[in-house]
């Protein structure tokens, strides 16, 4: 055993327990060490019988995440753990608590027994992480919880409370003390002599063609990412493999997705998430109880939701009894909504709703500790509300700015003393999406800034420090990504096409489809030229002729895009005819554009602007950017964001398409200097994320 891992006896049963904080991950040491102690409890004469525990927060919340990019050869792997427990001639019982989850979960299911706390979760989250659970859970969870439950569960990876756990057959039993419970039930099955593998389970009956059905909607969901679409493939191996070959085939196919790139990049994200959220300063938080908002608009009210369902008290600054009343609508349809769909109880609607406060004067912001102001997105308007603020606010009570891309600095000149200001960009719907830009003006404190932290971290949301520019990091990136979009139409190709590219990329969706859906009235396009009215008859603006003009003339200019509602084919095959019949009457020959070269200009236009932001100090390292663009721009999580799908690339390809797009293009698509550096040191963006 190991320091790591002891074992303890209870009376004729021994507990083993894992001592390995914060979340008693299975590293190789714990692995080497929980097969020392199940071989000794098997020796021991005097234990009749085995409970699998942990010390801490949590049962084993999964292999060591930090071990997968070195696997080191020969060392104990999760499944040589399972096989210790499959062949122990003495029952074992796993305590379960707080989140067992991944290989934590596998191990779980090769005890002889499960018991869980009521507020445990179980899960096997490995296909967020680009892999499948590779220690028996797609063979043995179909055992316990039946084949078309363990598909659902393996391919989203979700969490699962211990009620429904207890329902499925995954656990045994619910109880407070685990641990008294579990060594009561090790101590009943030895007397009784069973000793129960979920290995030597048939799975129970199932309707194979629902199964396949399901696999079916797996591979469609899964818009490129592998690790879902093997794991529902190796799911099915339980159906029709006999346990060992199929725990074999398991194993090869886990071992092919975590050498992956989308693995990488996905364990990538996973550091990159927790690595953004964490403080760069050494001040202590302030507390924060009592908010306010000023604003009641789609963000204002988003934001007030945000704040309540996080157990803040906030008060709604709006500037009549009219707007307080649209204010409260908006809100009380979110909850409505939540409730509607039985996400949300009646008794915890109200509760929310009585955290929020309204009223149509600043004065009753007196007695907050955070103020967020979220009105229009004009600097003048916003300059009176925070020299307002600076008034009528407690001195330490911090003002923050939910502006999207204005200078927070000129703000905070409107405030006495500007070290409380900053800004805190949410993203809409402020109270789904998780990514929250904080925004660090030059003066702020860190004390502010510390405090901006933990609220976003309460908020659960996705923190990223951001320094103050045009845009922050994430509308400065999608301003750089729409615009060699926009040159791509220049160059011939369609708007379907440029986001049928960038959705065969991974990405949500491409960004015209976007601007169709939004209906451009958040300005999506850059620089628009001045569209001719619509012509309702037409459909559509004579947009192609202008796209061939500049296209005639070789300029690459920002694009302003207009298009009516209508069915996306409908959409697309009018402006194909309205593209060639332009074309042809100007003589001009449309050259198709290849998905690849839109793809590979769209990344090398990201990655520079990333690596300008970096330099700039805009973003404290490249994967905070990743993480940007990851949670608030749908870019696909399994790239692991741009500047690691720059690196995955390779820098000096990067570099040689910026090269091209800067002959091409000129001002404004320099090739970054940090950029060339990397190239030239042989160095990759990864090397920059500490
Ligand atoms: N390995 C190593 N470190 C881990 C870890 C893991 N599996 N999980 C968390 N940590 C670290 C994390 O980096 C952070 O460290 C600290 O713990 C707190 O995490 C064989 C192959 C458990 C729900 O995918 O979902 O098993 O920053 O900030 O918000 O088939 O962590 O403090 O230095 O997230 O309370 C499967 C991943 C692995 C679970 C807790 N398991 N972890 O959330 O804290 S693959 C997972 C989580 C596997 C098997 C396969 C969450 C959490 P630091 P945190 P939290």
């Amino acid at each position: 055993m190991t320091d790591l891992v002891r074992l303890e006896r209870h009376g004729d049963v021994g507990v083993i327990v894992i001592d390995h904080p914060p979340v008693n991950a299975l590293s190789i040491a714990v692995r080497e060490g929980v097969i020392a102690a199940v071989g000794l409890l098997a020796a021991d004469p005097g234990l009749v019988a085995g409970v699998l525990s942990c010390a801490g927060r949590t049962f084993v919340a999964g292999a060591d995440i930090r071990e997968f990019n070195a696997p080191r050869a020969g060392a104990a792997s999760t499944n040589d753990v399972c096989r210790a427990l499959d062949h122990c001639p003495k029952p074992v019982v796993a305590a379960l608590f707080g989140t067992t989850l991944g290989g934590g979960l596998e191990v779980a299911m090769a005890c002889h027994g499960r018991v869980i706390t009521p507020g445990g979760v179980v899960g096997l989250p490995e296909v967020k992480l680009g892999l499948l659970p590779g220690a028996g859970g797609t063979q043995r969870l179909p055992r316990l919880a039946g084949a078309a439950a363990a598909l659902e569960m393996i391919t989203s990876g979700r969490h699962v409370p211990a009620a429904e756990a207890l329902a499925l057959g995954v656990v045994d039993e619910i109880g407070t003390d685990v641990l008294a419970l579990a060594v009561e039930r090790a101590r009943a099955m030895a007397r009784s002599g069973a000793l129960p593998r979920a290995r030597d389970r048939a799975v129970p009956d199932f309707d194979r063609a629902a199964f396949e059905t399901a696999v079916q909607a797996v591979q469609r969901r899964a818009r490129g990412a592998q690790a879902p679409v093997v794991a529902a493939e190796a799911v099915g191996w339980a159906l029709d493999l006999a346990f060992d070959d199929a725990l074999a085939r398991e194993g090869a196919a886990f071992q092919s997705l975590r050498a992956g790139a989308q693995s990488r990049a996905l364990r990538h994200l996973f550091m990159a998430e927790r690595l953004a959220a964490k403080s760069p300063v050494a001040a202590e938080p302030w507390p924060v109880a009592q908010t306010g908002v000023v604003g009641g608009g789609t963000m204002g009210a988003g934001i007030a939701v945000a704040l309540a369902d996080a157990g803040f008290a906030v008060t709604l600054v709006e500037v009549s009894e009219p707007a307080v009343a649209a204010a409260r609508g908006r809100i009380e349809a979110v909850y409505t909504r939540q409730v509607a769909s039985g996400r949300l109880s009646g008794t915890e609607q109200q509760a929310r709703l009585a955290r929020i406060g309204y009223a149509t004067e600043l004065a009753a912001l007196a007695g907050a500790d955070l103020v967020i102001e979220a009105i229009i997105e004009d600097l003048a308007a916003k300059q009176d509300v925070f020299r307002a603020l600076s008034a009528v606010t407690r001195r330490d009570a911090i003002l923050a700015s939910n502006t999207s891309y204005l200078d927070i600095d000129v703000l905070a000149d409107a405030v006495d003393n500007p070290e409380r200001v900053l800004g805190l960009h949410f993203f809409s719907p402020a109270h789904v999406m998780r990514l929250l830009e904080i925004v660090r003006p030059r003066r702020v404190s860190d004390a502010v800034l510390a405090t901006a932290l933990a609220v976003g971290r309460r908020l659960r949301k996705q923190p990223v420090i951001a320094g103050v520019c045009d845009g922050f990091i994430g509308n400065r990136m999608l301003a750089k990504w729409r615009q060699i979009c926009d040159f791509a139409l220049e160059d011939g190709a369609l708007p379907h096409e440029v986001d049928a590219a960038l959705e065969g990329f991974g990405m949500a969706m491409g960004p015209y489809a976007v601007a169709d859906m939004a209906g451009l009235d958040i300005g999506w396009a850059m620089r628009k030229r001045r569209a001719p009215e619509r012509d309702p008859a037409s459909r559509y603006v004579p947009i192609a002729d202008w796209l061939c003009e500049a296209g005639r003339f070789g300029q690459k200019t920002g694009l302003g895009w207009y298009r009516h509602e209508g069915g996306k084919r409908e959409i697309d095959q009018a402006v194909t005819a309205l593209v060639e019949q332009a074309s042809a009457a100007r003589g001009i020959v449309r050259r198709a554009v290849p998905a690849a070269r839109i793809e590979a200009r769209v990344l090398a236009a990201m990655v520079n602007e990333g690596a300008k932001i970096l330099a700039e100090g805009v973003a404290l390292r490249p994967s905070d950017i990743d993480v940007v663009l990851v949670h608030g721009y749908g870019y696909p999580a399994w790239r692991g964001g741009p500047m690691q799908a720059g690196d995955e690339a390779g820098l000096a390809g990067i570099l040689a398409t910026m090269r091209e797009i800067h002959a091409e293009c000129g001002v404004g698509w320099e090739p970054a200097a940090l950029l060339e550096r990397m190239v030239a040191e042989g160095r990759d963006f990864a090397s920059l994320n500490v």
